[in-house]
């Protein structure tokens, strides 16, 4: 007779879900016992980085993706990534295992406690089933909670003495739509608004790449005629940034973003919140007298939303739509950007002249992974990017996020056969939050490189304490580590780049490799003004 542990790997394997990301504990192994060779076990040293890299191999392959979590304490260290997981939108099945029902009153060791709770509330849905038979129906609404509109993670608490139970008969799999249409009477509205307008702009977010809408965001820009916007602090790229209509990263405070909009009587966001601000510089969201209509596929992004009106639907079909609707335009292009003027040469280089290196030695073909916040705006500027699905970083604000999601992409581009090569820029501080990712890469022979500018301090924190004026704040430097050594003891390769011309040899020897390799770079201290 099937077990809950037969009929759930069966209803795994037709979901097309034989990947695991986990770290096991002793609550997990009836699951994983006898585990079977059709699938692959990703074994994360933290649970964090299991959360990480099954994010960026969910958000690469379009797919859901399972992590195995092991009970209260490793469903608490992948919280940060949760809370990641959540904002990114990334279809993540998160099963935990929990001690055995017929123990569960008198509360032994490795008992979670109040277990669906733990987890929220940055999960859709969070579940410990009634019975052991109902595993694999929970598993099915999991999976259609998790990809279902506005996409991310879902928890499931699994006792593990379910495992060994008598099953119910296998159910297959059933399906459920994963994008929403706008509704047509309002995108009629909206469509008319945009063709009245004297001076639109668009704004684009992280659901037009998600979409796959890249060519409809074009074709909308140059048919308005309109300059094109990423919303602020974008968890991916949404619009090729060598366009000519293309503007720039929208500032993340109230008030020099509605300056950024001054001049336009219309705003069209598409595929992101309105908008993800950070530091409070309080003023209007929008200058006088313009209009604002917002396009997302999230019920609560439209209703949080300070400003302007919304439609229902998903970026890529509403673009499309739009399209068709909005009639050619005389309206001239914008004019082009100026190119940046060349870095100031240095030494140690500032971190515009390493990205500017980078940027010269970048593979045309190459995903951006980004965790290097005080760098940001300098990384963006030069190193513009122009295809879909290459650039990823967190939507969420929190760190250890950016080195295992590169090591759940890099193994999404092997599994996909894509074969992009996958280059993370990760800060000194930012490297240690999931810095045990490396091992995993480095078991999987990943050839993803690692580039670390290295300031040896929390820059961004000194920015911000400038800009608030609270000075005195202590822990915000890093003296005395050593990226290279922690890099080798997790099995990688290491050279450290004292000259930006030294990064051209060590990121292709990097790229060709069959390992990760870390590259730390050495960059000049002084802080960057935080807007
Ligand atoms: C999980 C988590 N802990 C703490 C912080 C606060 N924090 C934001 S940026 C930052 C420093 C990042 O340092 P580094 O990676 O060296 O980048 P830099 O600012 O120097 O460019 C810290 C500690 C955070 N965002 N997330």
């Amino acid at each position: 007779m099937a077990t809950v542990r037969d009929t759930t790997y069966d209803l795994l394997r037709d979901l097309g879900m034989t990947t695991v990301f986990g770290n096991p504990g002793s609550t997990e192994e009836p699951f994983l016992a006898a585990f079977p060779d059709d699938f692959e076990y990703v074994h994360a040293l933290h649970e964090a980085s299991a959360v990480g890299m099954a994010d960026g191999y969910a958000q690469v392959t379009g797919r859901p993706a399972h992590v195995n979590l092991h009970t209260a304490p490793g469903t608490g260290n992948a919280m940060g990534n949760l809370v990641t997981a959540w904002h990114n939108r990334a279809p993540l099945i998160v099963t935990a295992g929990q001690q055995t029902r017929e123990m569960l009153l008198i509360e032994p060791r490795l008992t979670s406690r109040r277990a669906t709770e733990l987890p929220q509330p940055y999960v859709k849905w969070s579940h410990e089933p009634a019975r052991a038979q109902d595993v694999p129906a929970a598993l099915m609404r999991a999976y259609a909670t998790a990809v279902q509109p506005p996409a991310g993670p879902v928890f499931l608490s699994l006792p593990l003495d379910d495992w060994g139970k008598p099953a119910d008969p296998y159910e297959p799999p059933r399906t459920v739509s994963t994008r929403i249409a706008p509704d047509p009477y309002r995108l009629g509205e909206f469509a008319a608004v945009l063709s009245a307008s004297r001076a639109p702009v668009l704004i684009v977010g992280a659901a037009v790449d998600r979409a796959g809408a890249w060519p409809a965001a074009v074709a909308l820009a140059e048919r308005l005629g309109a300059p094109v916007w990423t919303a602020p602090a974008p968890e991916r790229a949404a619009f090729p940034e060598d366009h000519p209509h293309y503007r720039g990263v929208l500032p993340y405070a109230i008030a020099p973003l509605a300056e950024k909009l001054r001049g336009h009587d219309t705003v069209l966001v598409v595929g992101a919140p309105v908008f993800r601000y950070y530091p409070h510089v309080p003023g209007d969201h929008l200058p006088d007298g313009v209009r604002l209509l917002h396009v997302t596929d999230d019920p609560e992004e439209a209703a949080r939303a300070p400003v302007g009106d919304s439609l229902l639907g998903d970026a890529g079909l509403t673009l499309a739509d739009l399209l068709d609707l909005l009639p050619a335009t005389d309206r001239p292009p914008p004019p082009a950007r100026p190119a940046p003027p060349p870095p100031e040469d240095g030494s140690p280089p500032s971190a515009d002249a390493l990205f500017a290196a980078l940027a010269r030695y970048w593979p045309a073909d190459a995903v951006l992974v980004q965790e290097s916040p005080s760098n940001l705006s300098a990384l963006r500027r030069r190193l513009p990017i122009t295809r879909p699905g290459s650039y990823f970083t967190m939507a969420s604000g929190g760190l250890g996020y950016g080195l295992p999601a590169a090591v759940g992409i890099a193994l999404a581009q092997r599994d996909t056969g894509r074969g992009r090569p996958v280059v993370a820029v990760i800060g000194d501080g930012s490297f240690h939050y999931s810095v045990q990712a490396l091992w995993t890469a480095a078991r999987l022979r990943l050839p993803l490189v690692v580039v670390v500018p290295v300031n040896q301090q929390y820059a961004i924190l000194k920015a911000f304490a400038d800009f608030k004026q609270t000075p005195g704040v202590p822990g915000l430097d890093l003296p005395g580590l050593d990226i290279a050594a922690l890099a080798r003891g997790y099995g990688c390769a290491t050279a450290t780049v004292e000259t930006p011309e030294q990064l051209g040899e060590a990121l292709a020897a990097g790229l060709r490799a069959d390992r990760p390799t870390v590259l730390p770079a050495p960059i000049r201290t002084e802080v960057p003004a935080l807007l």
